[in-house]
């Protein structure tokens, strides 16, 4: 069984594609399929967490974390932006399976590592959920400037970002299936 993830220029794995191992990939041109991937295929026991945009620090703007085949990433809002792709393991060595990003009473809480339970039951999938938009990594990162004050986002950005999530939650829907 190969271990990776496919991404693919059409929807339903048509067109032109690309694979990937484990890792973190910044796509940077229409060579590297930048801003082209329509659906994706992730092995089972893989996680693909996706990025709509990459800078020096990462991934950030609109992300997701596909633990299975997607032949459609327009019902995300997610077609033709993906620009930072990372690929891991859904269970670490030391027991910990990953949780993927879900909706907890309105609040989106980020796909994280959890440890198994003892019983090996898992939380309920509740299936692919878009993050609000991540902001840029110089934006997150306080700034101390020369005088010794420290710059923090402008709010009028953070408040665009989860303005424009409320109204992209409004359109995402929960269907991609996971692999049997
Ligand atoms: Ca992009």
């Amino acid at each position: 069984m190969p271990q990776d993830v496919i991404i693919y220029e059409h929807a339903n794995f048509q067109g032109r594609s690309r694979t990937f191992g484990l890792g973190t990939y910044r796509v940077f041109d229409s060579n590297e399929m930048n801003d082209m991937t329509s659906s994706i295929k992730v092995s089972k026991g893989l996680v693909a967490y996706v990025f709509g945009h990459a800078d020096s620090g990462g991934g950030y703007g609109l992300s997701a974390d596909f633990l299975e085949d997607c032949a459609d990433l327009s019902q995300f809002n997610l077609n033709e932006m993906i620009s930072y792709i990372n690929v891991f393991n859904a269970e670490n060595p030391s027991g910990h399976i990953w949780v993927r990003g879900r909706l907890v009473n309105g609040q989106f809480v980020p796909g994280h590592w959890e440890r198994k339970r003892a019983d090996g039951s898992l939380l309920p999938d509740s299936g692919v959920v878009v993050s609000p938009p991540i902001p840029p990594h110089e934006l997150i990162q306080p700034t101390v400037t020369s005088g010794g004050t420290i710059a923090v986002p402008d709010s009028a950005v953070v408040k665009n970002h989860i303005q424009s999530f409320r109204q992209m939650r409004k359109r995402a829907h929960l269907d991609c299936k996971i692999p049997v």
